[in-house]
């Protein structure tokens, strides 16, 4: 994608995406970043901007093979990069392609939830190469009203919703979809067969690209998670594999629109992956200092509180809680209960050979043979 400066105008899902460009003053600092495609508040960048003189230069990615794919040739470029504790964060850890965070320069680093931190530690021993920036889980986006509709007796908890073919069968007149990511889909394909969503085992991933290919007439589109959330919002689709805050975007968007749309979020009964997302420094970013000033900035509590509101993902700062609107802190969707994290699962990195077997599984999905 482009790399824009980024417009102000706050609450447009465009401000989120792209502006029209606008040089820098001669001398002046620019920071590029390159985060998910919808996840930032704008005004959080309008006031780092104010308050610094330092001018963002923000770029947006919508799967983590793109980022990857970006990241793993080195000189990107990028100053801030937002890749997901696992794999894409443990990777760049081990590889030595990330800076390691000079913690006195960032005063807001003890605002992080310190059981939160721990979880990431085994993606990065001592935390000392990201904060984390947002949070979340992975499930279905769903239209519920017609759920009923097409398939009155499908369960509206599981995963059994989309990968069941009689369920598939019934819902792709109303129209289903796949995020484009074998790294974030396969694991909860594996999960619901009951196996272990980090196996390396050639039976297991055939098992999972044999589900997935039983359904795969039914399925409309597989495509970057960026394409869907809109598609979604706009009742385009009546069950999307997405991440949790992307559904949750498209009901408040749905919502504003007025036209009836009603959309849910289910993280699977089987088990919802759980991922963070990890504000981190490339080993080569062109403006380390300006990156830690951003990351530092960031983790303030009314500016994560902001960002939350506006992308409906939580954030690991307790201290923005009380800033959070009523609605976003109390969805079970956004900030998950204690009880409902004791259903998810994490992932680990897998070695080249199997990331390759998984992307190479998932090329004949989307082919479909
Ligand atoms: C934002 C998606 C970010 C979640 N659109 C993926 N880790």
């Amino acid at each position: 994608m482009a790399a824009p400066f980024l417009a102000l105008q706050p609450g447009s899902a465009a401000a989120q995406q792209a502006s029209p460009p606008a040089a820098p003053a001669p001398g002046q600092t620019v920071l590029n970043v390159y985060n998910w495609s919808d996840y930032i508040d704008p005004y959080a960048i309008a006031r780092f901007q104010r308050e610094t003189g330092i001018r963002v230069r923000y770029d947006v990615f919508d799967s983590l093979e793109t980022l990857e794919g970006k990241l793993s040739a080195g000189r990107s470029g990028y100053d801030v990069v937002v890749p997901t504790s696992e794999p894409s964060f443990s990777r760049l850890v081990r590889a030595g392609a990330l800076r390691p965070l000079d913690r006195a320069a960032i005063r807001n680093w003890g605002n992080q939830d310190p059981a939160l931190l721990r979880q990431v530690e085994s993606s990065d021993p001592g935390n000392r190469h990201g904060a984390i920036y947002l949070y979340g889980t992975i499930g279905l986006g769903i239209r519920p009203d017609k759920l009923r509709e097409f398939a009155p007796d499908a369960p509206l908890d599981s995963l059994d919703l989309l990968l069941k073919p009689e369920n598939a069968r019934r819902l792709a007149r109303c129209g289903i979809a796949v995020m484009d990511s074998s790294i974030d889909v396969m694991p909860s394909v594996l999960r619901w067969l009951g196996r272990d969503p980090n196996t390396t085992e050639p039976r297991d991933l055939r098992a999972a690209e044999d589900a997935l290919l039983a359904i795969r007439p039914q399925i409309r589109a597989i495509t970057a998670s960026g394409n869907l959330m809109d598609a979604l919002a706009n009742g385009e689709y009546c069950v999307v594999l997405t991440y949790s805050g992307d559904v949750i975007q498209a009901q408040a968007r749905a919502r504003e629109a007025g036209r009836g749309v009603q959309i849910g979020y289910v993280a699977p009964k089987e088990g919802a992956q759980l991922w963070f997302d990890m504000l981190a420094i490339p080993a080569d970013a062109p403006n380390p200092e300006a990156a830690q000033r951003f990351i530092d900035f960031l983790l303030q509590p009314d500016v994560m509180a902001g960002i939350t509101n506006q992308v409906r993902y939580p954030n690991a700062i307790p201290a923005s809680r009380p800033m959070v609107d009523a609605a976003v802190r109390d969805d079970p969707n956004v900030y998950p209960t204690a009880e409902a994290l004791t259903r998810t699962f994490t992932v680990n990195a897998l070695a080249p050979a199997a990331e390759r077997a998984r992307s190479r599984s998932w090329g004949r999905f989307k082919a479909g043979r």
